[in-house]
Order: C-alpha cells, then sequence, then structure tokens
C-alpha cells in the first residue's frame, strides 16, 4: 500500500511512523486511518521490536480532521458512531495489542483524538513547546478514543473533568508534573531522546517487556489476587524463554546481554 498521509519505515527492529498532514496539524481522515491499519499490521507482523510514533510538522495531531464532516443546515447527520467503530476503536486497540512498547514523541499540539491516540501510546515524550488539548467538549463531543478511560487512570477524576469539561490547553511541562505522559524534553532534544529510546528497545527482551505492558494495563480492572495470578503465569512462561536465560547468564559472566526478544 502507497502512503499519501503517513510515512513509514521498519529498520532494524525499530518502526517509525510519523503522521504526515502538516497543513491540517496531522488530523485524521480516512484514508490515513486505512493507512495506518496497514502500517501497524506491518509493525505486528514484520519483526519489529519497538514503535515510534511522532507527527510532520509543527503540531502532533490535532484528532478527526472536522472539514470531512458535513455539518451544513439540511445536510444528511454524520454517523460518529460508524467512525469510532470503524476506525478510532481499531486504532486504539491496535497500539494496545502490539507486543512491543510503543513510544510517542509528541511534537506539537496534541487535541481530540489526537491526544488519545498519544495517550494510547505506552511512553509519551513531549517537546516543551507541545500541549495537549481535549477539544471535544468545545464541539459537544466527549473524550473519545480511550480518553474517558485514560484521563482518569492517569491524571485522577478531578483532574481529568477539569480538561475534559473546560477543554483548556495543559503544557507538557504540566502533563508530566501531573503523570499524564511519561517526560517533557527540550524542543530540539526530542527527537533524539525518543530515537534514543528507540534504539535501546530494538535489543532489549522484548517479550518480557510486552508482558509488562499487558500486566500494567489489566492491572486496573483486576483484584491483587488476580494479578498476582497473572505475574505468575507470565513469570512462569518468560522464566522457560531464551532472554530471561540470556540476562541471567550475561550478569553472571560480567558481559552486555545478546537478547532476541524471545
Ligand atoms: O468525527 C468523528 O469521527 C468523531 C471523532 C472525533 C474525534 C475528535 O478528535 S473531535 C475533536 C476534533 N479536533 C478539534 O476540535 C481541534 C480543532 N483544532 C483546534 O482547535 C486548533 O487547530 C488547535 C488548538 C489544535 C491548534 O491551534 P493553532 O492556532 O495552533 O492552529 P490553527 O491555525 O487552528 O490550525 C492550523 C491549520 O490546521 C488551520 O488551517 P488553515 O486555516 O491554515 O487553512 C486549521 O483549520 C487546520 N486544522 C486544525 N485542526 C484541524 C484542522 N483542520 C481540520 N480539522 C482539524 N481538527
Amino acid at each position: 500500500m502507497d502512503y499519501q498521509n503517513i510515512i513509514f519505515s521498519l529498520e532494524g527492529g525499530i518502526a517509525r511512523l510519523t503522521l504526515n498532514r502538516p497543513d491540517r496539524l496531522n488530523s485524521f481522515n480516512g484514508e490515513m486511518h486505512l493507512e495506518l491499519r496497514d502500517a501497524l499490521a506491518r509493525t505486528r507482523d514484520g519483526g519489529a521490536r519497538v514503535l515510534l510514533l511522532s507527527g510532520a510538522g509543527r503540531g502532533f495531531c490535532a484528532g478527526q480532521d472536522l472539514s470531512d464532516r458535513n455539518v451544513a443546515v439540511g445536510a444528511e447527520p454524520v454517523d460518529l458512531g460508524y467512525s469510532i467503530e470503524t476506525f478510532y476503536k481499531p486504532l486504539v486497540l491496535g497500539l494496545r495489542a502490539l507486543e512491543m512498547p510503543v513510544i510517542c514523541a509528541v511534537n506539537g499540539v496534541a487535541a481530540g483524538a489526537g491526544a488519545s491516540i498519544a495517550l494510547a501510546c505506552d511512553l509519551v515524550l513531549a517537546a516543551r513547546s507541545a500541549s495537549f488539548i481535549q477539544a471535544f467538549s468545545k464541539i459537544g463531543l466527549v473524550p473519545d478514543a480511550g480518553g474517558t478511560w485514560a484521563l482518569p487512570r492517569l491524571v485522577g477524576t478531578a483532574r481529568a473533568m477539569g480538561l475534559a469539561m473546560l477543554g483548556e490547553k495543559l503544557s507538557a511541562e504540566q502533563a508530566a508534573d501531573w503523570g499524564l505522559i511519561w517526560k517533557c524534553v527540550d524542543d530540539d532534544k526530542l527527537m533524539a531522546e525518543a530515537e534514543k529510546l528507540a534504539v535501546h528497545f530494538s535489543t532489549a527482551p522484548t517479550r518480557g517487556l510486552a508482558y509488562t505492558k499487558r500486566a500494567l494495563y489489566a492491572s486496573s480492572g483486576n483484584s491483587l489476587e488476580q494479578q498476582l495470578e497473572l505475574e505468575r503465569s507470565m513469570q512462569q512462561e518468560l522464566g522457560f524463554g531464551h532472554d530471561y536465560r540470556e540476562g541471567v547468564l550475561a550478569f553472571m559472566e560480567k558481559r552486555s546481554p545478546g537478547f532476541t526478544g524471545k
């Protein structure tokens, strides 16, 4: 598939995906969603051990492309439920299902579903000049693409409510202080830092990290006992794997480990 709305590459275990509609602040349209779906499948099936997501130009993503929605008086109303079911839900679930770390480098404003997609990633770094805006309330919608799930879990109900109901701009620095994201980084260091992380993960024990991701996301729906059981079964499986043996051997032999991701 040829991509017109994203840039994608997969090299040395690193999948790099850049949203690429800079004149529309990389907002989503149907074509971009189809390209993203294809790129996520290639990431999953093509031997990637980490995905790095970012945006081209001055913004990360301004959410749904509103010029794609015909809201003129008398026009047939758009079925947003169809849009969520067909595009946003699979995108969020697709990111979550990737059995590898997903890094998001938020290079500029992340608004509406753009903010939600960033928060669906596992490690979110943002440039100091970037911001997060729950723009939905300004057009009479609820935070979607997992926003109502992620926000209260990350920052608590009080802050989630304020962000979602007011739709005010949250700076990257404040987002990091509140625990919404992993780190705020100087603008000129963002991509270098995100790349450094991607390179680190490209030779890391990928399966262990994939299980870590799954266990942490499962924790909010589990009792302590269920979570202990999940940890037991994961540790049991990982303990029979190559990377555990290699990690322990490398430690004992005082050398760098050669993880295969298995
Ligand atoms: O519909 C469904 O399927 C349901 C799902 C919905 C999910 C959603 O994401 S709903 C929320 C949609 N997003 C928004 O409401 C955000 C709209 N954008 C903004 O509020 C502002 O653009 C920003 C705060 C993000 C950035 O402001 P600023 O001043 O830095 O940039 P700007 O001048 O507003 O935007 C630059 C250009 O991008 C501009 O085009 P122009 O005038 O230069 O030709 C602007 O129209 C365009 N743009 C920005 N966001 C969108 C957009 N065009 C289409 N759709 C957008 N979302």
